[in-house]
């Protein structure tokens, strides 16, 4: 018998499947991710201070994906952790773990988050150090520089105990596996890529004018996929620790690919704007019968085979 469930950080998971952050808003309703059998559930990154997002329209869906500039819409840190306390109070009986993401462009900032959300004991931390949409009024995400991304995986070590912390990263760079290195060195248990490519932009013929809101955002969906690929090929290369990986899985042999490529567990966020939550019991069939067909028991057996 094959068997979906995967060890990543040393949490267990009943299958690979993770909702990414951001795909749903408000932290109470991602009980629709629990319920249509996603393996784990990342919350949307949370920052120090309530933001309202970017102006409307947020989202928009292009020929080969979408494209979103939501400007990390959420109720900030006070009472986003307060949200977190009670979500993870009703929902630890349902072993799906939870993951919480968190976002800042300053060391001190980050660490007063991770200060606040240690208490509640999440099943893993994820900086997110990669959003593509807070150039102009936040200041740069800290990812997009090794540097950067190592001094805050370090302080953020410090402080978090227990709870494993990932680093979620941006394929908008010259050298992600670089960047992935430099988390390892600085104590990172696991590796997210990738956040959306971009950004890019999407104009209104009619109007004469950019669709977003914000006029331009981070792409997702089928037409990033050999991207996410290809940076979750080059992460494996350069760590050892495990990849969350992401970008634009459809079906199952997209996920073949990410695992191949060197990912164990696998993040399906756009997917479900096209086909709804159901998409994740279409995918865990889908990828049974793989395994069943290809003599796979395991899925550690496929990781990061593409580089033999
Ligand atoms: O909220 C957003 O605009 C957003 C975030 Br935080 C992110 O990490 N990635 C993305 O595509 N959008």
């Amino acid at each position: 018998m094959s068997n979906l469930s995967v060890n990543f950080c040393g949490v267990h998971f009943n299958n690979p499947f993770i909702l990414p952050s951001g795909i749903i808003t408000e932290v109470k309703d991602h009980v629709r991710a629990i319920e249509a059998g996603f393996g784990g559930v990342t919350l949307k990154s949370l920052t120090y201070e309530r933001r309202e997002g970017n102006p409307l329209p947020r989202m928009w869906k292009f020929d080969c994906g979408m494209i979103n500039s939501v400007g990390l819409r959420n109720a900030g840190i006070e009472k986003g952790s307060e949200e977190i306390a009670v979500f993870l109070k009703e929902h630890s009986g349902k072993k799906v773990p939870i993951l919480v993401s968190l976002f800042a462009t300053k060391v001190k900032e980050f660490l007063y988050l991770v200060e606040k959300i240690v208490p509640l004991n999440p099943s893993l931390i994820e900086l997110n150090l990669s959003c593509p949409n807070v150039e102009d009024e936040f200041g740069k995400s800290l990812g997009m520089e090794k540097g950067a991304s190592g001094e805050i995986m370090s302080e953020v070590k410090k402080i978090s105990g227990k709870i494993p912390v990932i680093a979620k990263l941006s394929p908008n760079v010259a050298n992600i596996a670089d960047i992935a290195k430099t988390c390892e060195a600085n104590g990172a248990d696991g590796i997210a890529a990738i956040n959306t490519l971009g950004p890019g932009m999407v104009i209104d013929i009619v109007k004469r004018k950019p669709i977003l809101g914000a006029k331009k955002g981070g792409m997702s969906g089928p037409a990033v996929l050999p991207v996410a690929v290809r940076c979750v090929y080059e992460i494996y290369d350069a760590v050892k620790i495990p990849i969350l990986g992401m970008g634009g899985v459809m079906k199952v042999e997209d996920i073949i690919q990410l695992i191949m490529a060197g990912a164990t567990l696998i993040g399906v966020g756009t997917a479900t704007y096209y086909k709804g939550m159901k998409v994740i019991e279409e995918l865990k069939s889908a990828l049974l019968k793989y395994m069943e067909g290809n003599k796979v028991k395991d899925l550690k057996e496929l990781v990061g085979v593409a580089h033999n």
